[in-house]
């Protein structure tokens, strides 16, 4: 039944964008209404997502969910949605276009719902509108992906196209929607080659001694991890439990090893060092953001609603930035523009 629906809705959503799209040549604005008309449809038709257990298709990524919050809030909502979306700048349409070649393709996503690494790649894939389908591996057993020799998550596949490596998959895919970007023909100390390269060997780094430090934080971190993982019933509890236990001793290892002594001040230094690094601008990438702020989102974005996230923008000047990141990732850079618009304040009163 719930296959029936999805395919239905795939296919009806599939008849329908193109005609929307044929519109969207006319001008620029009516482009972008007709963009925005279309995210709405996409939630729509396909409201069929919640990540988190095996073998889930998220056809129309993160802003699915949460828009169908919003929608939920009535038409009402969805009327002045509608209404303030006719004033949307146009890169909104421009960058779904970029992606479009994806919409073809079957890209699938083997992940651990809260992996830095993975929610890395998710950043990518959900700024740039691809639609993809995530199977959330079991850390245990690894039976997801007992196919491949890479015995690590992320894994993504593009028509059985096999990817690894959550840097080297951003590359591969961004290279497809900006050809004219590579990154090998990017000099070392090109500013968003050089933060992506930080994001790797610096801050992934002090995220495990924080979200493990105590007993307190470990047992939260395996609560949400264990609630979003792919883990049958015995397994959840006894991964939670044994699980936090092992990670606190296993975080103390990797403070001495990546020398931190004050996991929280270190936490705060990598926040601060990164809006330092944005220099006034809203992302790196100036008005839009560029790889290396997709990068620093996605992996603080398993953490930032634990409690070390929440001291880091408490503590911090990285707030502003992330709620920047959040909502480009979830509705598209035409939003940032019109962050006062009615439809974003029915979105934000969906979050409460
Ligand atoms: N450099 C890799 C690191 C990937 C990685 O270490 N992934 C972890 C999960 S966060 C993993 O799969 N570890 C092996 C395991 O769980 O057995 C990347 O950027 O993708």
């Amino acid at each position: 039944m719930r296959r029936a629906q999805s395919l239905a809705s795939s296919v009806l959503g599939r008849a329908l964008i193109p005609v929307l799209e044929g519109y969207a040549t006319a001008s620029s604005s009516s482009a972008t209404a007709i963009n925005v008309h279309r995210r709405f449809l996409q939630v729509a038709l396909y409201n069929t997502s919640r990540s988190g257990s095996s073998g889930q298709t998220r056809l129309f990524p993160a802003y699915v969910g949460r828009y169908s919050r919003a929608v939920s809030l009535g038409v009402a909502g969805a009327v002045t949605f509608s209404i303030a979306a006719s004033s949307f700048a146009p890169d909104v349409y421009a960058k779904e276009l970029l992606a479009s070649e994806f919409l073809s393709k079957d890209v699938v996503l083997y992940q651990y719902e809260a992996c830095p690494f993975c929610n890395k790649v998710k950043a990518f894939l959900d700024y740039y509108d691809i639609p993809y389908k995530v199977v959330e591996v079991n850390p245990l057993s690894k039976k997801e992906i007992k196919w491949s020799d890479y015995k690590k998550v992320p894994i993504v596949t593009v028509d059985g196209e096999q990817l690894v490596d959550s840097s080297d998959i951003v590359d591969k895919l961004s290279c497809k929607i900006h050809p004219e970007k590579s990154v090998n023909s990017l000099p070392d100390d090109d500013e968003e080659k050089k933060w992506r390269r930080w994001v790797d060997s610096d801050l992934v780094h002090v995220l495990s001694p924080n979200i493990y430090r105590n007993t307190s934080e470990a047992l939260e971190s395996f609560d949400y991890i264990t609630s979003n993982g792919n883990f049958s019933f015995t397994e959840k509890i006894t991964v939670k439990y044994a699980g936090a236990a092992a990670m606190y001793f296993v975080s103390k290892k990797l403070k001495k090893k990546y020398n931190i002594t004050d996991e929280r001040a270190a936490l705060y230094e990598s926040a601060e060092t990164w809006v330092d690094a944005l220099n006034g601008r809203d992302f790196l990438g100036g008005s839009k953001p560029n790889l290396a702020d997709l990068a620093v989102f996605g992996v603080l974005r398993p953490i930032r609603y634990l409690r070390s996230g929440k001291d880091m923008v408490e503590n911090t000047r990285i707030g502003d930035w992330y709620t920047r990141m959040e909502r480009a990732v979830v509705f598209g850079i035409g939003f940032l523009s019109h962050a006062s618009n009615q439809g974003f304040r029915a979105w934000n009163r969906a979050q409460i």
